[in-house]
């Protein structure tokens, strides 16, 4: 035999069907010559079916096949039932479960509900009360303006009866001291008083007189005062005098002399006499003033001003 000749191992089913065997009509050499050849194998269904057709086993495959298909289906039905009892299963507990919680969160949304119904009436009552409050604040703070009102009009009528009271308390007091005055001898000319003595003095005692009744001999710084002076018809001391420095007249309050009613000729001042207090003595005449000597007696007038 050529080395390069292809040798075939072919096998056959055997007698009984059950198992494959080597035809011997197959080359026997196949073993000898392993080494440089192939074993293939023939279409073994096909070998086998025309095997079997050959043999009236076709029938019994065919039931054998389905037999084989009705067991793998009855198995894949149980475990499609199994599947479908664990679900079912599992959906009965998660159902369970799920009802639990649905009760439970039945359960929380009432009582939480219960407590906004709760809270919201709260709420209510709060907001009626804050209204009534705030009403009462605004009646309080608006009766407060009013008292504070009434309090400023009061405490300005109190201040305008207290500064009546005091000008009521002055007047009083003031008619208390004219009549005093007047019964005392003293006559007023434009809120002035004046004393108009009954005896003679000089010039420095008739001051000293008007000085010890509060007042001080008269200052003519008027016409009417000057006029008013003159209707005693008497020689009269007021209060000018020079005996400090001559010829610087000065009223005894310290204040020169600016408006005089001399009369003529005067002051003259005629030597040796010292003639340095001012008296009224031409009272027919306006200018009636003349100087003379401080320590002759005359009458005098005092003059006081009611403060
Ligand atoms: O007594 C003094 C007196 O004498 C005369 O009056 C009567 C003088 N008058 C005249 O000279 C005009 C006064 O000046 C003098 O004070
Ligand atoms: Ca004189």
């Amino acid at each position: 035999m050529d080395a390069l000749d292809l040798f075939v191992n072919v096998e056959e089913p055997s007698e009984s069907g059950i198992y494959w065997k080597r035809k011997t009509d197959s080359s026997e050499i196949l073993y000898q010559n392993e080494d440089k050849c192939h074993t293939v194998k023939p279409n073994r269904i096909t070998s086998a079916l025309s095997g079997l057709q050959s043999l009236g086993w076709s029938e019994t495959l065919k039931k054998s096949s389905w037999r084989a298909a009705a067991v793998v289906l009855g198995l894949l039905c149980l475990l499609l039932l199994i599947g479908l009892i664990t679900l079912a299963s599992l959906y009965n507990k998660d159902s369970s479960k799920w009802e639990m919680e649905m009760v439970q969160l039945q359960t929380s949304y009432k009582n939480l509900t219960k407590e906004k119904d709760q809270l919201q009436t709260s709420y209510n009552n709060l907001t009626k009360e804050k209204d009534q409050l705030q009403t009462s604040y605004n009646n309080l703070t608006k009766e407060q303006d009013q008292l504070q009102t009434s309090y400023r009009n009061l405490t300005e009528e109190q201040d305008q009866l207290q500064k009546r009271f005091e000008d009521t308390t002055n007047e009083r007091n003031d008619l208390k001291r004219r009549d005093a005055l007047f019964s005392q001898g003293w006559v007023s000319f434009r809120n002035h008083f004046y004393y108009i003595s009954s005896g003679k003095k000089s010039w420095q005692q008739s001051r000293n007189d008007c000085l010890q009744k509060g007042a001080d001999l008269v200052i003519i710084n008027s016409h009417e005062e000057q006029e008013f002076t003159r209707t005693f018809k008497q020689l009269i001391w007021i209060g000018l005098t020079d005996m400090e420095r001559e010829g610087k007249w000065k009223w005894v309050d310290g204040t020169p002399l600016t408006t005089s009613y001399w009369s003529s000729h005067e002051p003259n001042g005629v030597p040796g006499r010292d003639e340095d207090c001012a008296e009224i003595k031409n009272y027919d005449l306006e200018k009636s003033w003349n100087d003379e000597s401080c320590h002759l007696e005359r009458f005098w007038i005092c003059e006081k001003i009611l403060s």
